[in-house]
């Protein structure tokens, strides 16, 4: 199937800023602006590949950062996947395996790749990744607010518009407070779940104990974001599943966590783990370990969401998925047109060959703060 593949011929990372409608206030602080990483090949028969390295432009949720991922796409991965045998997703997979972290670089690179091949061969990412389904359900993830009535606020309207879960993002003393506020407003019957963002220490065990009372989903990522262990000890006091996000950066991540019971619940975002190939993997892992899994987001362009949106078509997702469509976060997409929420809480996953939708290069050029054109091989 991938035999006889045209070359690719254009191959370049741009820094691209994406503009804000407010910041993200969040465990590890507020996020003010967002510049974000996207791959663009062209291959001999005019084919397009798009992918996107959503690392924040600060190194305070992960180590990775804009800045980071764009060198490293630039100086590393791309030229490693254009060296790979076939252009296959899994063989540059398997040619950027030598990369220790730097798992954003790794994912946009392979993203572009995913779509390319999609695009050569008229199938879709979903049929790529054996999804099904035309529509996956998503939840709302809301930033810290000033105040408790602005929050209770914006669920009223997220659940209006059909939202199928709410996850508030919390820290220490923003926590049992809106979380009792929610559950009291809007009753048993709502999927509430929240996320700390590596903003507690083991020591705060009973503030976070007290969370068992609101009927959670999951709390996502308490401790700190390599703290692999406590999160294990912690969850021996909680009745209510941990899910972890900062702390799964590869396949082997997610199995160590659930070898020692570290979380019952996981949060699976493609860029993190350093692709889509990895987040199948992790997917089939979960569903032979009957885990809760769900597709998170980083708050991406639509390029990045076009392929989360096939993945979490994929067997294994159980959850609704993170993923504010850019009218939540934006001004405007980089692909036109992009997508919402429908009335029933969910979100369709593109059918169109390719990435599935229409890039706005026009916007993309706009908004580039650099690029780099990729001729030869890896440093
Ligand atoms: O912790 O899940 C997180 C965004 C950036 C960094 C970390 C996180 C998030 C989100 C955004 O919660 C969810 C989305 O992309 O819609
Ligand atoms: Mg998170």
């Amino acid at each position: 199937m991938t035999t006889d593949r045209a070359p690719v011929v254009t191959a370049e990372v741009r820094q691209v800023a994406l503009p804000f409608i407010k910041p993200f206030v969040t465990g590890f602080g507020v996020t003010a602006s967002r510049q974000t990483v996207l791959i663009h090949l062209t291959d001999a028969d005019g084919n397009e590949g798009w992918g996107e390295g959503p690392a924040l432009d600060h190194p305070f949720y992960l180590p990775d950062t804009t800045a980071t991922t764009f060198g490293i796409a630039a100086d590393v991965a791309l030229p490693l996947a254009l060296e790979a045998g076939d252009l296959s997703p899994a063989s540059v997979a398997a040619s950027m395996g030598v990369i220790r972290g730097n798992t954003f670089a790794r994912s946009g690179v392979e993203g572009a790749f995913w779509a390319l091949q999609a695009a050569a061969e008229g199938r879709s990412l979903q049929e790529l990744m054996g999804g099904s389904g035309e529509s996956v359900p998503v939840g709302e993830s809301l930033g810290i607010a000033a105040t408790v009535d602005e929050t209770l606020e914006e669920v009223a309207l997220r659940l209006s518009e059909g939202y199928g879960r709410i996850k508030l993002k919390i820290r220490p003393g923003w926590d049992v407070e809106p979380v009792r506020a929610v559950r009291e407003a809007f009753g048993p019957d709502v999927m509430l779940q929240v996320d700390a963002n590596a903003a507690y220490t083991l020591a705060d065990v009973d503030t976070l104990r007290r969370l068992d009372d609101y009927d959670l989903a999951c709390i996502e990522q308490p401790l700190q974001w390599d703290a692999l262990l406590e999160h294990a000890q912690l969850q021996r006091h909680l009745a209510t599943p941990v899910c972890l996000d900062e702390t799964l950066r590869s396949f082997e991540d997610v199995r160590r966590a659930l070898d020692i019971d570290a979380c019952r619940n996981v949060n699976l975002k493609p860029g993190r783990v350093g692709g889509l190939t990895a987040s199948l993997r992790i997917a089939e892992l979960c569903r032979e370990r009957g885990i809760a899994l769900w597709c998170g987001g980083m708050m991406e362009s639509g390029i990045g969401r076009a392929g989360n949106l096939a993945l979490c078509s994929a067997a294994g997702f159980t959850d609704p998925a993170d993923m504010s469509p850019a009218s939540v976060l934006f001004e405007w997409d980089l692909v036109d047109p992009t997508f919402e929420v429908e009335p029933d809480g969910t979100i369709a996953v593109p059918v169109a060959p390719g990435l599935g939708f229409a890039v706005r290069a026009d916007r993309v050029e706009a908004q580039t703060i650099r690029r780099s054109v990729v001729l030869g091989p890896a440093v």
